[in-house]
């Protein structure tokens, strides 16, 4: 072959192995590629041994140029494709060592003790002491104190859950939270700022809309100088602090411990008073009652209601995180305890 010849065959060969090496698959492909090339330019080295002179470097130098390319070629695509066979022999050799945990279900707090909870922030924040009291009452704190007259139909057997314990219906369950204000009223001096949040029981069948125990929360304010005025700004606050921008109403109503007592509604958080499902197309939501302390009420407590007037009010808990929650039944929330209902809250 002439020097030319040799030239050129060994720049096709570096071309042709440039183009295979980088395209090649795996490591043993490109192992193939570099013994073919190599014997081809192996062929061309050959062919310099009948060359002289000029001719002879040429050549020698052509064969170089292809040597370098093609060893620099394929030792790039070799570190390529030992990168990737590494990766993915690791990948295959990988063991997760993660403790896969079962997703262990953290606990959820009762949506009414959500509620309670709430209720005792607030009033905690504005000052108020928080007291619980005995479930099972005597009459003389849960009626008689309460200026609950004899006969009245509260202290009937249908309403009242008695207890087989001393005299006849003497001791009961307590059909709200007012009697622990009488026990506060009897053994702390006033002013009291105290709120009662506890367990009520009436003598009611469990439906969608009653249930013999229920959860109500009571306030009584005892000191000098307290007018309505302050009861209802209390409660404006207080309702804005769990509702959000809402209105409180106050209707004439009657309590035997509150004079003047006033029934207590709120402003449909919903609807914002345009009336809806949640409000019975009202715009307003019923939730208790409140009033001045009866002064009857003060004097069974030894207290002057000339010196000293207070309010209190009170409603039941459980209706908030109905209303919250637009929950129909007071069964699901109270009495079924189901996990796959309660967990939503
Ligand atoms: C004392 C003086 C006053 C507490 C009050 C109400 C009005 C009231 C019920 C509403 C719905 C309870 O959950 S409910 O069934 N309560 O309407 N409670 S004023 O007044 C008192 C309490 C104790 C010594």
């Amino acid at each position: 072959m002439s020097a030319s010849e040799l030239v050129a065959r060994a720049e096709s060969a570096a071309h042709a192995a440039t183009a295979a090496l980088v395209a090649a698959a795996d490591l043993d492909e490109l192992r193939r590629i570099e013994r073919q090339v190599d014997d081809e330019l192996a062929a061309v080295k050959k062919g310099i041994k009948d060359l002289e002179g000029a001719d002879r470097s040429a050549v020698g130098k052509a064969l170089g140029v292809a040597q370098t390319q093609v060893r620099t070629v394929a030792d790039d695509r070799r570190s390529e494709l030992e990168r990737v066979a590494a990766t993915a022999r690791l990948a295959g050799e990988r063991l997760d060592l993660t403790a896969q945990g079962h997703g262990s279900r953290r606990g959820h707090l009762h949506p009414v003790t959500q509620v309670w909870r709430e209720l005792e922030d607030i009033f905690c924040g504005l000052g108020y002491e928080v007291h619980g009291g005995p479930e099972v009452e005597d009459d003389w704190h849960n009626f008689e104190a309460l200026n609950f007259p004899p006969g009245h139909p509260a202290r009937a057997m249908q309403d009242t859950l008695y207890v087989d314990l001393g005299a006849p219906e003497q001791v009961l369950l307590r059909t709200h939270t007012s009697p622990m204000q009488i026990r506060l009223m009897e053994t702390q001096a006033p002013p009291i700022y105290a709120i009662i949040p506890g367990r009520t029981f009436r003598r009611d069948t469990p439906d969608a809309r009653h249930s013999p125990v229920f959860h109500q929360i009571e306030c009584l304010v005892i000191d000098r100088g307290i007018t309505m005025g302050d009861l209802m700004g209390t409660i404006d606050v207080f309702f804005r602090a769990l509702f959000g921008d809402v209105e409180a109403r106050f209707l004439p109503s009657f309590f035997p411990f509150t004079e003047p007592s006033a029934e207590l509604s709120v402003s449909c958080p919903f609807c914002a008073k345009s009336g809806c499902r949640t409000c019975s197309q009202t715009g307003w939501i019923e939730l208790g009652g409140c009033g001045m302390v009866d002064p009857n009420v003060l004097q069974a407590c030894n207290l002057d209601p000339e010196e000293w007037s207070g309010f209190a009010f009170g409603f039941g808990i459980d209706r908030i995180p109905l209303l919250r929650n637009e929950i129909d039944s007071l069964q699901t929330l109270l009495w079924d305890n189901d996990v796959r209902f309660l967990r939503q809250f």
